[in-house]
C-alpha cells in the first residue's frame, strides 16, 4: 500500500520530520511518500497561507493519481484543502486535524489541542465545530511558537510546548492533548511519557486511520459532492489544473 504524506508548506526538514514521524507509525509493506509542494508558502500560519497552499497540494494530489497513490494524508494542522483533495483523490484523504482529533475522542471524553500562533486558534476553532468535536474539545491553547521555531535545533520550542500542554491537562480538564502542528510530530513520545496522559500527533494517526480503511476496501465516495471535479476550463498559469481529473480505471 502506497500512502502520499503531503505537507503543504514548503520546509523541507518539516517533510523530512513528518515522513519520518509517518514511517514509525506505518505497518510494514506500507510505503510513505512524504512530499512537499513546489510551490508556496514556507510554513503555515493563517488563512492567507492556507488558500495560497492548496494549489500546491492538489498538484501533488493529481501526481498521486498518476503514480497509484492508495491514500492521502493532509500534514498540516488546519487540514487545508481537504475536501477539495478528496473531489481529486479516488483513494481516502485524511487530514491530520480530523485524525487526532478522532483519535483523542476514542481516547478520553475531552481533549486539549496545543498549537503555535494565536492567530491559527481559529483555524483550529473552525476545525473543531465542523468535525462535531465541540463536545471533546476542552481548549485550544497557543505557544507563540512560529512553525518554523520548531525547525530550529536547540530551540526552546520543545520545553515551550512541553509547559503548554501540562498546563492544558491543569487547566483545563483535558485528559488528553492534541498536538496542533505537524511540526510537532518529533515530540509527541517525549511529552507523553513525561505527562502520562494520551498525546496525539495527527500525521501518525492519520497513518492509521489510512491503511485501516484502504484494507477495509474502501475509497472516497464518488457519489455526490466528492465526484471528480466537472470538467471545465481553467485560465492562466492555473489551467494546468484544470479537471478533468481522469480517475485511474478510465486511463
Ligand atoms: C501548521 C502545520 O501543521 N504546518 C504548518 O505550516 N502550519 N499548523 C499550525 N497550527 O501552525
Amino acid at each position: 500500500m502506497k500512502i502520499k504524506v503531503i505537507n503543504p508548506n514548503t520546509t523541507e526538514s518539516m517533510t523530512c520530520k513528518i515522513g519520518e514521524a509517518a514511517r514509525a507509525a506505518a505497518a510494514p509493506g506500507t510505503e510513505i511518500v512524504a512530499v512537499s509542494p513546489a510551490a508556496g508558502p514556507v510554513s503555515i500560519e493563517g488563512h492567507y497561507d492556507e488558500a495560497v497552499s492548496v494549489v500546491g497540494l492538489l498538484e501533488e494530489v493529481r501526481q498521486g493519481e498518476a503514480d497509484g497513490v492508495d491514500g492521502y494524508i493532509i500534514a498540516c494542522f488546519g487540514d487545508p484543502g481537504l475536501l477539495a483533495a478528496r473531489e481529486a483523490a479516488r483513494g481516502p484523504v485524511l487530514g491530520i486535524a480530523e485524525a487526532a482529533m478522532h483519535a483523542a475522542s476514542f481516547l478520553a471524553t475531552g481533549f486539549s489541542i496545543v498549537t503555535t500562533l494565536a492567530r491559527t486558534r481559529v483555524i483550529a476553532q473552525h476545525l473543531v465545530e465542523s468535525y462535531g468535536m465541540t463536545r471533546f474539545c476542552r481548549g485550544i491553547r497557543a505557544t507563540d511558537l512560529a512553525v518554523l521555531d520548531l525547525e530550529k535545533p536547540g530551540s526552546e520550542a520543545r520545553r515551550v510546548v512541553l509547559d503548554e500542554c501540562r498546563r492544558a491537562l491543569g487547566e483545563d480538564g483535558a485528559g488528553a492533548i492534541v498536538l496542533g502542528c505537524a511540526g510537532m510530530a518529533d515530540l509527541a513520545a517525549e511529552i507523553q511519557q513525561a505527562l502520562r496522559v494520551p498525546v496525539i500527533d495527527g500525521v501518525a494517526a492519520a497513518v492509521g486511520f489510512v491503511e485501516v480503511l484502504v484494507r477495509l476496501g474502501l475509497s472516497t465516495s464518488k457519489v455526490g459532492d466528492l465526484a471528480y471535479p466537472l470538467p471545465k476550463a481553467y485560465l492562466g498559469w492555473l489551467a494546468r489544473l484544470s479537471p478533468p481529473v481522469v480517475p485511474p480505471s478510465a486511463e
